[in-house]
């Protein structure tokens, strides 16, 4: 199980956090229960979404399923983006391993997406719901994932504990979001930039070469000579080669 103290007496500017073993999804976990810089842990997850209300597959014991809540009343920062560039630094500082990032929200390794961000927002409020989902054990994946998804450890034993990894993330993520250094590592680890890009935009399939990162997170794209600035709120990549 994951070992609650230990995160918090790594992240004292966490205000609480709760593990259960199992729940629909901790993005409803938070959502029910809004207070402040509080974290809510799965062992497993029922009914997890990712972006666009896709389902995001959550395997008992074999991955970090998490949400964070946060007030973020003045602010206005991508989380998105801060939430990858965290996730990336803390598996970098404590494994061998490099991660990428995949515009906007995916990690990667080895051409593999082995985590995923959504960040929700609560307008009425003034908060946002971080929830975090990595696949760290290698486990079975059905047939439409196994070409495109792994796992942090996946034919290795873990050299760190999950509990090690979701407080280094949170530290992070902490320290990153007092300055703008955070765009710079997500541009830095990206996945995406010189590849060939292939989305839809108005129910047409676009190609172009994925050419830069703008600092507010779109992705900027060369269509054979007309630029295109794509934000990730309305599109999502098809294909990348
Ligand atoms: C994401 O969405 O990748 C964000 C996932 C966020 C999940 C966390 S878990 C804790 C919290 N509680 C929730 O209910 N959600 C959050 P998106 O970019 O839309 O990617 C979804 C797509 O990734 C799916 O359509 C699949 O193709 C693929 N996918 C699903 N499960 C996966 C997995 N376990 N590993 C890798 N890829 C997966």
């Amino acid at each position: 199980m994951i070992d609650i103290n230990d995160i918090l007496e790594k992240n004292p500017w966490l205000v609480s956090a709760s593990a259960v073993e199992s729940s629909a999804s901790t993005q409803l976990d938070a959502k029910n229960d809004l207070v402040d810089k509080k974290l809510f842990i799965a062992d497993m997850q029922t009914n997890a979404r990712g972006r666009f209300g896709r389902q995001y597959l959550a395997s008992k014991g074999n991955g970090i399923y998490m949400s964070l809540v946060l007030n973020v009343s003045e602010e206005v920062k991508n989380y998105t983006i801060l939430t990858a560039a965290a996730i990336v630094t803390a598996i970098e500082k404590l494994t061998n391993k490099n991660p990428q990032i995949k515009w906007v929200n995916d990690i990667y390794l080895h051409n593999k997406k082995i985590a995923g961000v959504l960040v929700e927002y609560l307008i009425s409020s003034q908060q946002i719901v971080i929830g975090i989902g990595l696949n760290f054990n290698s486990f079975d994946l059905p047939i439409d994932l196994r070409e495109k998804a792994s796992s942090l450890f996946s034919d290795d034993a873990p050299t760190i504990t999950r509990s090690d990894l979701i407080a280094e993330i949170w530290a992070q993520f902490d320290k990153l979001r007092s300055d703008d250094a955070f765009f710079n590592i997500y541009h830095a680890h990206s996945f995406i930039l010189g590849k060939t890009v292939e989305f839809e935009e108005n129910g047409q399939l676009i190609s172009g070469t994925a050419t830069d990162l703008t600092e507010t997170g779109e992705l900027i794209v060369n269509t054979g000579g007309l630029i295109k600035v794509l934000s990730s709120g309305e599109i999502s990549l098809k294909k990348w080669l």
